[in-house]
């Protein structure tokens, strides 16, 4: 076990060692094993955006199995799906890649303006498919939000009670923030906090624009003069919303886009102190070949920095 992993382990003691063994394997796997660094392959948008939106740029990504060889060729320290996606090829790759099974899932056929996910798996399912974590995603600023806090409470006790680690993606989103918002720094910030009080061991935010939302937060933010003018700042500033550091943060890739830019964010993520990455479609939607390339390019800048 390295040094690395040891010290990250120790910010979670009051787990019990089944979940620190868990926690151990989602870090100890792949090219960034050992590091404390992860880069992870997420794949719900098929349920989450529709599978065209998702899939059609390059249609090897219906398949399900698909995911499970990009994530394991490409040395991902875990791949996280919902129920299908992991039922469809968790026997056939078992053992060769971490997985997190996504607990609640979204829609886009239903246009309101507060997300409001349904469970549509549970804890005995993760376990049966042999994860190493449950993930949940919450919406703080959803009308919905409560109703999503209790859920992962419940779920996270059962999960750790289990040995399992918890994975929650945090997304400011709904009638309470405003478009911007959700990416606000501030907001971010809020939105790690909110998870890393839910009892989170690996929290997952978009990465922070310069704005600042809240009202009140701004008074301080300028009164404290907190540096929030670069990415790697504002990354900075979230690590640190998140228990000082003590909880791990990684953050999403988004939309696809070049790789120029999405290089330079994850530069700028490393610099900042970030945890690694998810990245999604800026994997799965290019070839296999050029994703598993750029997912190398993607951890070799995690391990270094
Ligand atoms: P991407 O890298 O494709 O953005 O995936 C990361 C992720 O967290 C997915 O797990 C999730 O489906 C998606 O982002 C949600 O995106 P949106 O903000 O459009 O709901």
């Amino acid at each position: 076990m390295s040094k690395r992993v040891k010290e990250i382990l120790s910010w979670y003691r009051g787990e019990n060692p089944g979940t620190l063994t868990n926690l151990a394997r989602l870090l100890n796997h792949g090219r960034l094993g050992g590091t404390g660094k992860l880069v992870i392959l997420p794949v719900d948008q098929g349920f989450e955006h529709g599978p065209a939106r998702s899939f059609a740029k390059n249609p090897a990504g219906y398949d399900p199995r698909y995911h499970f060889e990009l994530a394991i060729e490409a040395g991902c320290n875990a791949y996280a799906a919902p129920l299908g996606f992991l039922e469809a090829g968790a026997a056939e790759f078992a053992g060769d890649v971490p997985l997190i099974l996504k607990l609640n899932s979204s829609d886009s056929l239903f246009s309101g303006s507060d997300p409001s996910p349904a469970l549509t798996g549970d804890v005995d399912d993760a376990l049966r498919l042999g994860c190493s974590a449950i993930g949940f995603t919450i919406y703080p600023g959803s009308s919905a939000r409560n109703e999503m806090y209790q859920q992962i409470r419940e779920l996270a006790l059962e999960a750790k009670s289990a040995g399992l680690a918890v994975v929650i993606w945090s997304y400011p989103r709904g009638s309470g923030i405003s478009k911007q918002g959700e990416t606000a720094v501030d907001v971010v910030a809020y939105a790690a906090q909110i998870a890393a009080q839910l009892g989170a061991h690996l929290i997952k935010v978009k990465p922070p624009s310069a704005h600042i939302d809240q009202e009140a937060a701004r008074k301080v933010y300028e009164s404290e003069r907190i540096p929030v003018g670069t990415l790697a700042e504002r990354v900075r500033h979230v690590v640190q919303s998140a228990f000082n550091g003590r909880r791990i943060v990684i953050f999403s890739g988004g939309e696809a886009k070049g790789h120029d830019a999405l290089i330079e964010d994850i530069r700028s993520i490393a610099e900042g102190g970030g945890f690694g990455s998810i990245v999604g479609r800026n994997s799965f939607q290019r070839p296999k070949s050029e994703a598993v390339e750029l997912l190398h390019e993607i951890m070799d800048i995690y391990a270094n920095a």
